[in-house]
């Protein structure tokens, strides 16, 4: 018997045993860059709008539970997947309605993209949303969100929902339960946590091991004049124009212990250098027209659309002439950066 026979022949005993031969398997599992499943994609809102729009019309928030339209990465179908570790969704609130709360280990994120006067509710307060306000839904904190009724004025509300469901999912830590109610009970003021905790101050004896911030929305208009002055005062990175991460107040840390989340000023006709680095990235615009190079892709990119960079590929930004660019970013970043995993290349 030849000696390519008797493997053959080991190797089928072996998967008997439920074991094989890493000789076989190395290269692929311990490669000398990532190589990630996923793809760049972009996601333009315009084309996405009819879709969720007719989702308005076909079911309710509440039988939906969530009413969203998942943006799944081609290159991981059927994954509910944007990044290898994180999700990406559509969600439309219309007037009058309310997704009910319910709790859950994944923890989630809202960037406002459409509509205003929508509230979610994280632990007894409720936060209006505006367009570009960046609001926090905590692991295992009951949430619900609402819309006033027409005749108070409500309007159809959208946001990109970012959670850390794939992450958890690969460390089969999701639980989840529904509240009782279909709303929780409201016993703060509106803008109480920010009073607490968004003005560089904290409450005196204020101690908590929370790994997520206090303040669960961060309005636009002040993360936007932070760009403003930023950008008036000092010179830009040359890979990133003006980027800020959003932070919890009270440790300086990440504003959420999975999702990294920043928000960046390229003035108009920036060209971005070219960088690396291992965190896949989502981005959506929220201000101006652009271009982003990632890896042979090239995405014309307008507000509200969203596209994704996977780890490790090239990326490039530039403003379109004449527009200034706000770009709002999740990524994995904390989690890689708190195991030693993140990697950077900046040629
Ligand atoms: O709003 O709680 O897009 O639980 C996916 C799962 C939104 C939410 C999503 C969720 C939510």
């Amino acid at each position: 018997m030849s000696l390519e026979v008797q493997r053959q022949e080991y190797y089928r005993e072996l998967a008997g045993q439920n074991l094989s031969p890493l000789w076989l398997s190395l290269h692929n599992l311990v490669t000398e860059s990532p190589r990630p499943s996923i793809v760049p994609a972009i996601w333009k809102y315009d084309e996405m709008r009819p879709y969720v729009m007719a989702a308005g019309e076909l079911i309710t928030a509440e039988e939906a539970v969530r009413r969203v339209l998942v943006l799944e990465n081609p290159g991981l179908p059927g994954k509910s997947s944007i990044t290898q570790s994180l999700y990406a969704g559509i969600q439309l609130i219309l007037p009058g309605e309310t997704a009910p709360s319910h709790r859950h280990t994944q923890s989630a994120l809202r960037f406002v993209l459409e509509g205003r006067g929508a509230w979610t509710a994280v632990n007894g307060e409720r936060t209006t949303m505006s367009p570009g306000d960046f609001i926090i839904t905590p692991s295992w904190h009951w949430h619900d969100h609402g819309n006033p009724t027409l005749e108070e004025g409500g309007e159809p509300v959208v946001w990109l929902d970012g959670l850390d469901i794939p992450l958890v999912a690969s460390l089969d830590a999701g639980f989840a339960e529904n509240h009782v109610a279909k709303e929780q009970d409201v016993y703060k003021h509106e803008g109480e946590s920010f009073a607490r905790f968004g003005y560089n101050m904290t409450p005196v004896r204020h101690r908590s091991a929370d790994p997520t911030s206090p303040i669960f929305s961060y309005p636009y208009e002040r993360s936007r004049e932070a760009l403003d002055k930023l950008y008036r005062f000092e010179a830009m990175d040359e890979y990133d124009g003006v980027k800020m991460r959003y932070i919890n107040p009270t440790t300086g840390g990440w504003a959420m212990p999975t999702i990294g989340t920043f928000l960046q000023y390229l003035p108009a006709g920036f060209a971005g250098k070219t960088y690396r680095s291992s965190d896949s990235t989502v981005y959506t615009a929220v201000e101006g027209s652009g271009t982003a190079y990632i890896g042979d892709a090239v995405f014309k990119f307008s507000p509200r659309d969203v596209f994704v960079a996977p780890s490790w590929y090239p990326v490039r930004l530039e403003a379109d002439a004449g527009e200034d660019v706000v770009l709002f970013s999740y990524s994995d970043r904390p989690v890689l950066e708190a195991l030693g995993l993140l990697r950077e290349a900046r040629a």
